[in-house]
């Protein structure tokens, strides 16, 4: 009899020998202690059948072992227990040497960065930089600029307009008229910022874009304050060695007026990709103020005179960075902006 509970208590130790985790104990305990079909509650079973003067030794080992056997199963979930506690600890354990994972640094966009630049330059030779609104109305986006109702740069094909008086301004000229009412002259402002267009998007083209606007008016401005302002700024910009040139074109708002280029800083004006092999490269647009622009503000022509122009940071950028599709520069590609940093 007693070998019958030997052999049960050494196949419990076996059995005990492989449980890894709670449902195995759990099996475990079933196994060995479960009520009904338990191994040992078997053995109490047969205390009935034995000889009388057996049963009382008979059931004191069952019950040793059934105390042996339970007290086991204890020690076994304790172990589960503090081995669950110290693999946690170990999964969270937190290595304060470690060196730490620096956050990316951001960098101003490439436009930013010309921006900044261009707004220098012309600091640097006396000029405020100032700020106009996006949304304008038709006063300051066409009539004070010398654009009368029905011609074509109003044309809702070209413009984006709001409402029936409201438009985004499709030039940054608007600021010419703010900052003249603003202030009397001598004025001398830059003012760089967004403007739109219903330009269909290609490599040299896109519906918004930032154009710097140019304007000064004093006593006794001529067209050679213009051409001299212009040139020094590309030398600025460019290279000491650059040469200007303006061709005679055509903006209500000014008379004369005039498309400037820059001899190309790539091949020295001998003709190259860059340049598209003219040897010339286009800045902008720009000319002496139109008496009915500063009539529309109340400054006499007679007495003041000035000159504009407005030149197109998107392409400048292009040229500078050496991108050949200026619509990169709205693209959010983070692979592109980076090169700029
Ligand atoms: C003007 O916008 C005039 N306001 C410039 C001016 C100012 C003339 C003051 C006289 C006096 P224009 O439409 O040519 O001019 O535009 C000027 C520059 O903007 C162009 O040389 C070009 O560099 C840039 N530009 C024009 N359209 C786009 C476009 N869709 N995408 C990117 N750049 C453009």
């Amino acid at each position: 009899m007693e070998e019958r509970l030997n052999d049960l208590r050494a196949q419990f130790f076996e059995d005990a020998k492989s449980v890894a985790d709670t449902d195995a104990l759990t099996a475990l305990r079933d196994k060995y202690l479960g009520r009904k079909s338990g191994l040992i509650a078997a053995e109490k079973k047969r205390v009935g059948s034995l000889a009388p003067q057996a049963r009382a030794e008979f059931g004191r080992l069952v019950n040793e072992l059934g105390d042996e056997v339970e007290s086991e199963i204890a020690r076994i979930k304790e172990h589960l227990a503090e081995a669950a506690a110290s693999s946690a600890l170990e999964r969270e354990r937190i290595d304060v040497t470690l060196p730490g994972t620096r956050p990316r640094r951001g960098h101003l966009h490439p436009i930013t960065l010309l921006r900044q630049r261009i707004e220098d330059v012309f600091v640097s030779m006396g000029y405020s930089v100032e700020d106009g609104p996006e949304i304008e109305t038709s006063f300051y986006n066409f009539d004070a600029l010398n654009i009368p109702p029905g011609h074509p740069a109003r044309d809702s094909a070209d413009t984006f307009y709001v409402s029936k008086d409201l438009a985004l301004r499709s030039q940054t000229s608007n600021v010419q008229i703010h900052s003249m009412q603003r202030r009397q002259p001598p004025l001398r402002v830059i003012a760089p910022g967004r403007v739109f267009r219903r330009d269909t998007p290609d490599p040299t083209h896109n519906p918004m874009f930032f154009q710097v606007e140019g304007l000064n008016v004093d006593r006794n401005i001529t067209l050679a304050d213009l051409k001299g302002t212009l040139q020094k700024f590309v030398e600025m910009m460019y290279g000491a060695n650059l040469k200007t040139r303006f061709r005679p074109s055509y903006f209500p708002f000014v008379e004369p007026g005039a498309e400037v280029d820059f001899s190309c800083y790539v091949c020295d004006g001998t003709g190259c990709r860059v340049c598209k092999g003219s040897g010339w490269i286009e800045l902008g647009g720009s000319g002496m103020v139109h008496p009915n622009v500063l009539l529309s503000v109340g400054i006499d022509p007679e007495e003041f005179s000035g000159f504009a122009f407005g030149l197109g940071i998107d392409r400048m950028a292009a040229l500078m960075y050496g991108i050949d599709d200026i619509r990169l520069l709205y693209e959010n590609d983070v692979r592109f902006l980076e090169q700029f940093a």
